[in-house]
């Protein structure tokens, strides 16, 4: 007997779908999943599941998903792993004993957990952190993805909203902008398709011509970290042309003056100059966003992973403070809806009991942290896979593998993380336990119900983290919460937007929608900063990047995600990797592959500061001179060298945010010539 279920889907991604899951029993009559779509009532997933999801059921029923806890047996230098299964008691005294010993050698702080948003659930991706707030663990800042974005949206406008994206097909002007939604946040596409019906013109802003740009009507190809010197372009074109909306400015901003005094400096020649457009592109998009009413800029966070990618993201942003566009039903920018989710957090993750005397950890230094420098004794690893995701991947592996440092991964999958732990523990997927979920791209919540009893022995991340717990002493009581302890928590705060929103009903329901007023039009009539009005100012500017091209390193590489996996999440899949293209490769620009003698379809080598790898080579006009493009964190198992892309990329943060920087690696690429085996693997020419 087959059996269906409706359920949020877990993974980081704006999308937060709302899942029809069937489950079906195999051989021996025990239920698996079997299928994955999308819910066709629910009115922002309209019935279909992304290309990277439908196929979680091989994901969750693979092969090599640990199942039982595993003791590393070899030295973690060894490039193949042996394991142990243990049992639980086994796994966790030996754990919590260590654990225990560099408590009381070094201190809590000598534990440094690491986790981002493998699963979004608010008890298993962020509840789970109440261990290491109890113990007085180190604290890791989440800086690895929207730390950037939102410290530059938060300087203009406070709490991240958006307006209803169920409005977007009112929009008449559609701007995607550093995003590429077509693959990142493709339940984005009916809405800007039913705009299209409706007569809008898509355009694309990015450095590259990726599918995003090719479905877009056209496409501005600009200089990786221009975006600053593009809007200052085009706020030039708002000013002098009379394009701005008077009254909103007047009411609901604060600068206008020094930000006009700034854009006047950028007429059509210097932007063009500074972003690589050409000046009739320049003055078209700006009559564009200048003429068009309504406009709807949908930014991504990718496009802020460069030195000054918060500032290039926060010029973004005020282009619809100029032009009033929140007023206008479908208008304004979209970067997040998180702010709209008006939960009471103060104990959510044990936020409550962090101590202001632990040492915090940028995630994207993990690599200078797992130095035996740093001091730490222990890291315990979970929602998350650094050594393939994290900047300056070879220095993390380098790390992971200390023998000197205990290493605990709690896994669905066989990662590369995984294979340089002393023990993995098995964690449950999201058909496998409760959680409730908010969205970073829409406006529903959602409670999942646990449908299925976890494969083999795994269990969710929380009965791991109490397990231990237990075992250390902890008697702080939200370690110890339930799903539906913690639910009444988070929804006890009077808030407008969860009016009407209990425990009971959002369980039963399943999914609901935010209690928003029926014409929902953030900073329309009211701006959530202290001033009550869109910071302006600091105005702007354009920066160039400290890490300059050079001869040495004439390149700039961009690393944006892939269509089939969700950041290394899937890159396990054999199917996925064929759809991607069976090995990850790089795009140059025929004028680049000219000058540095590069042959379409052979391997070549990227060298950057940080590392070098082996990729084959794709010539194509989909790239710009200059900019060399390698798509999707694949695991380095695929690659041909078997390194992942993050051995190119660095520890640089941020202007804001003390965020990542992963396309903004300078490099040089060099023709592999003869030499076609690496470690003894032959290369397929
Ligand atoms: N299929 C798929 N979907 C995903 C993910 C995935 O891995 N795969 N990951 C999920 C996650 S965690 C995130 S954070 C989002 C990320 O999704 P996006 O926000 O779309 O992020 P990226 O693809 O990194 O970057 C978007 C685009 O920014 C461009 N870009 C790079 N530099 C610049 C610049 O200086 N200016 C401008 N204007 N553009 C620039 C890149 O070329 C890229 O096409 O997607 C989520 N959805
Ligand atoms: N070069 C380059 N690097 C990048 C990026 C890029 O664009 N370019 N993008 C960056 C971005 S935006 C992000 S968000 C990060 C993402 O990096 P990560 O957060 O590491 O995301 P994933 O690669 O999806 O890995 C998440 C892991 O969590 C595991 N997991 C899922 N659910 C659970 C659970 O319930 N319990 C446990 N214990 N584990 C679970 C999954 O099996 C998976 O291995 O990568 C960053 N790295
Ligand atoms: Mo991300």
């Amino acid at each position: 007997m087959t059996r269906t279920a409706l359920l949020t889907c877990p993974l980081d991604c704006p999308d937060a779908c709302r899942l029809k899951v069937t489950f079906a029993p195999d051989e021996q009559g025990r239920e698996r999943l079997t299928a994955v779509t999308g819910d066709p009532q629910h009115p922002y997933t309209r019935g279909f599941a992304c290309a990277k999801t439908v196929h979680y059921p091989s994901r969750q029923n693979h092969p090599d998903r640990p199942l039982t806890p595993l003791r590393r047996m070899n030295p973690k230098t060894d490039p193949v792993p042996q394991w142990e299964a243990a049992s639980w008691d086994e796994a966790l005294d030996a754990i919590a004993e260590r654990l225990q010993m560099i408590i009381e050698e070094r201190g809590a702080q000598a534990i440094l957990p690491y986790h981002y948003a493998g699963t979004m659930g608010l008890m298993e991706g962020t509840h789970v952190h109440t261990l290491w707030r109890a113990l007085g663990a180190a604290e890791i800042e989440e800086t690895i993805c929207a730390s950037a974005g939102s410290a530059a949206w938060a300087l203009g406008y406070g709490p991240r909203l958006v307006p209803d994206p169920l409005d977007i097909p009112h929009a008449r002007l559609i701007v995607l902008w550093g995003i590429n939604s077509l693959s990142t946040n493709s339940h984005l596409t009916p809405q800007i398709t039913a705009a299209r019906k409706n007569g809008a013109r898509v355009v694309c802003v990015d450095p590259y011509r990726n599918r995003t740009a090719a479905f877009a009507d056209t496409h501005y190809k600009l200089r990786p970290g221009s975006d600053a010197a593009l809007v200052l372009g085009i706020m030039h074109q708002l000013f002098v042309n009379g394009w701005t909306d008077d009254a909103y400015i007047a009411e609901l901003t604060e600068g206008v003056a020094e930000l006009r005094a700034e854009a006047e400096g950028w007429d059509a020649g210097r932007t063009a100059g500074a972003t690589g457009l050409t000046e009739g592109e320049v003055l078209e998009l700006a009559r564009l966003i200048g003429t068009t009413r309504p406009t709807y800029i949908r930014l991504g966070y990718g496009m802020t992973r460069h030195e000054f990618g918060g500032t290039g993201l926060r010029a973004v942003s005020l282009l619809p403070a100029l032009t009033g566009d929140w007023r206008h039903r479908g208008g304004g920018a979209a970067l997040s809806s998180g702010g709209a989710f008006a939960l009471n957090r103060t104990r959510l993750g044990g936020a409550h009991l962090l101590r202001e005397d632990v040492p915090l950890v940028n995630m994207n230094c993990l690599a200078d942290a797992l130095d035996p420098a740093a001091g730490f004794g222990a890291t315990v690893i979970y929602n998350c896979n650094p050594a393939t995701v994290a900047p300056d991947s070879d220095r993390v592996r380098a790390g992971l593998a200390r023998e000197d440092l205990l290493v605990v991964v709690l896994e669905q999958a066989m990662t590369e993380t995984a294979a340089l732990a002393d023990w993995v523990l098995p964690a449950a997927t999201f058909v496998e336990h409760e959680d409730v979920f908010t969205s970073y791209g829409h406006h529903w919540l959602g409670y999942n119900r646990a449908e299925l009893e976890p494969l083999g022995e795994a269990k969710p991340n929380t009965w791991i983290m109490q397990e231990l717990g237990r075992r250390l002493g902890v008697t702080a009581p939200e370690l110890y919460w339930t799903v539906d302890d913690l639910l009444a928590d988070l929804l006890d705060t009077g808030h407008p937007h969860l009016a009407g929103i209990t425990p009971e009903r959002l369980k039963e329901a399943g999914t609901l929608r935010l209690s928003l007023p029926e014409e929902w039009r953030p900073y329309a009539h009211e701006v959530p900063t202290p001033s009550g009005r869109v910071q302006l100012t600091p105005v702007p500017r354009q920066q160039e990047a400290q890490a300059a091209l050079t001869p040495d390193f004439p390149l700039r590489l961009l690393t944006p995600p892939a269509h089939h996996f969700l950041n290394s999440t899937y890159g396990l899949l054999e199917r996925l990797n064929r759809a991607e293209g069976a090995e990850p490769s790089v795009m140059v620009h025929p004028q680049d592959a000219q000058a540095y003698a590069l042959q379409g379809g052979s391997y070549v080598r990227l060298i950057s500061e940080q590392g070098e790898v082996q990729r084959r080579v794709q010539v194509t006009d989909a790239a710009q001179p200059g900019v060399a493009v390698a798509e999707g964190i694949w695991w380095g198992t695929q690659a041909p060298d078997g390194k992942s892309i993050n051995s190119l990329t660095a520890q640089t943060l941020t202007d804001l945010g003390g965020g990542s920087t992963f396309h903004n690696t300078r490099i040089r690429i060099e023709p592999l010539g003869t030499d076609l085996s690496v470690d003894g693997k032959e290369l397929h020419l």
